[in-house]
């Protein structure tokens, strides 16, 4: 009798499996997808990137695979500039960038990254996670953008393949590649050089043949892309802190429900604090392996030369972002 009744309900059991199975996937195929791309400069291993796989991981995991965000690092969908273009006009959903070349769409992220601005990192992700940062992200949506969330990329310092900078009067002369920014061009002109804008991956070649002498980045920069190997000379000047933003395309966040919008806006947020580590690490060992490498390295002892040199780059922002320095200042 016992032996009956669980032969039955394993049968039962069976037809319900095979039922349930069958609904299943026909619910599967129902519902597509929803894919979404993001596009990322560096390689798979930067770790910017690594915090990409992580906001995309974020969103899959708490979607339950109904949305998908598709990294596409190493420029594959094209170089910043471009890139915020199509992500302006919805070709391209998501991207990670810089905030240097953004400020050519929404001209306040000046501010956030005038030379000598935070006393240290950790003053800038005071900055970035109050009102003041949240400010900024929601600034973004009149150039058709919804700004997501921050990521590090430490302080930018000079390199060049013609000799040690030390003193801002080295720097006189020199070709300096700079992102697309008109900041960028404003500060590397301050200080005596000559600035050429340029697209990221251009740069090795660049100065590679001598078409330019050097270029300004951070440590990660500097190692991941090998310039390391062809402008030997770093000095640790630490001119700019210019935090990474991700940035989602308006036009595509609006085709999604006010529920999955929120959804992706709280998982880029919790992203941050892996890409924060990640970054951490990686900085560490690209500064050790340039030092291995036998390039020659010089810490400013004193950058107030370099410091006075900026100020017209202040004087020169409008009444309005000069008020949003001094909210940024302002934050101890
Ligand atoms: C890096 C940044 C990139 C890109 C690059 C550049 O620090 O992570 O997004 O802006 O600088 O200099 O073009």
């Amino acid at each position: 009798m016992k032996k009956q009744i669980i032969v039955i309900s394993t049968i039962l059991a069976l037809i319900a499996l095979v039922i349930t199975g069958c609904t299943k996937r026909e619910v599967v195929t129902d519902v597509k997808p929803i894919i979404l791309r993001l596009a990322e400069t560096h390689g798979a291993d930067f770790p910017t990137t690594q915090g990409d796989y992580e906001f995309s991981k974020l969103v899959q995991v708490r979607s339950n695979g109904r949305i998908k965000i598709e990294v596409y690092p190493g420029a594959q969908l094209g170089e910043e500039r471009a890139v915020i273009e199509q992500v302006q006009f919805g070709a391209i959903d998501f991207t990670r960038v810089s905030i240097s070349p953004l400020a050519a769409f929404s001209e306040n992220f000046n501010a956030l990254q005038m030379p000598y601005l935070y006393r240290n990192a950790d003053h800038m992700w005071k900055v970035l996670n109050s009102k003041v940062g949240d400010d900024f992200l929601a600034s973004l949506e009149p150039a058709g953008f919804v700004g997501l969330s921050w990521f590090d990329s430490g302080a930018r310092s000079f390199y060049n393949s013609v000799r040690p900078v030390e003193s801002v009067e080295d720097l006189n002369g020199l070709k300096i590649r700079v992102q697309e920014s008109a900041l960028m061009v404003g500060l590397v002109e301050a200080l005596g050089a000559v600035a050429t804008p340029m697209p990221f991956g251009e740069v090795y070649s660049a100065i590679q043949t001598g078409v330019i002498d050097g270029a300004e980045n951070n440590w990660p920069s500097y190692f991941a892309t090998s310039h390391y190997e062809v402008a030997t000379y770093y000095t640790i000047d630490e001119h700019t802190r210019v935090p990474e933003i991700t940035i989602a395309s308006k036009m595509a966040m609006d085709k999604l429900s006010k529920a999955d919008q929120k959804l992706i806006m709280q998982a880029a947020k919790d992203s941050m604090a892996f890409q924060i580590k990640a970054w951490a690490n990686y900085e560490k060992e690209a500064e050790a392996t340039v030092a291995a490498n036998g390039n020659e390295i010089y810490r400013l002892q004193d950058n107030s030369a370099f410091q006075s040199a900026m100020q017209p780059l202040y004087d020169a922002l409008s009444p309005e972002l000069q008020e949003v320095v001094k909210d940024i200042r302002a934050v101890k």
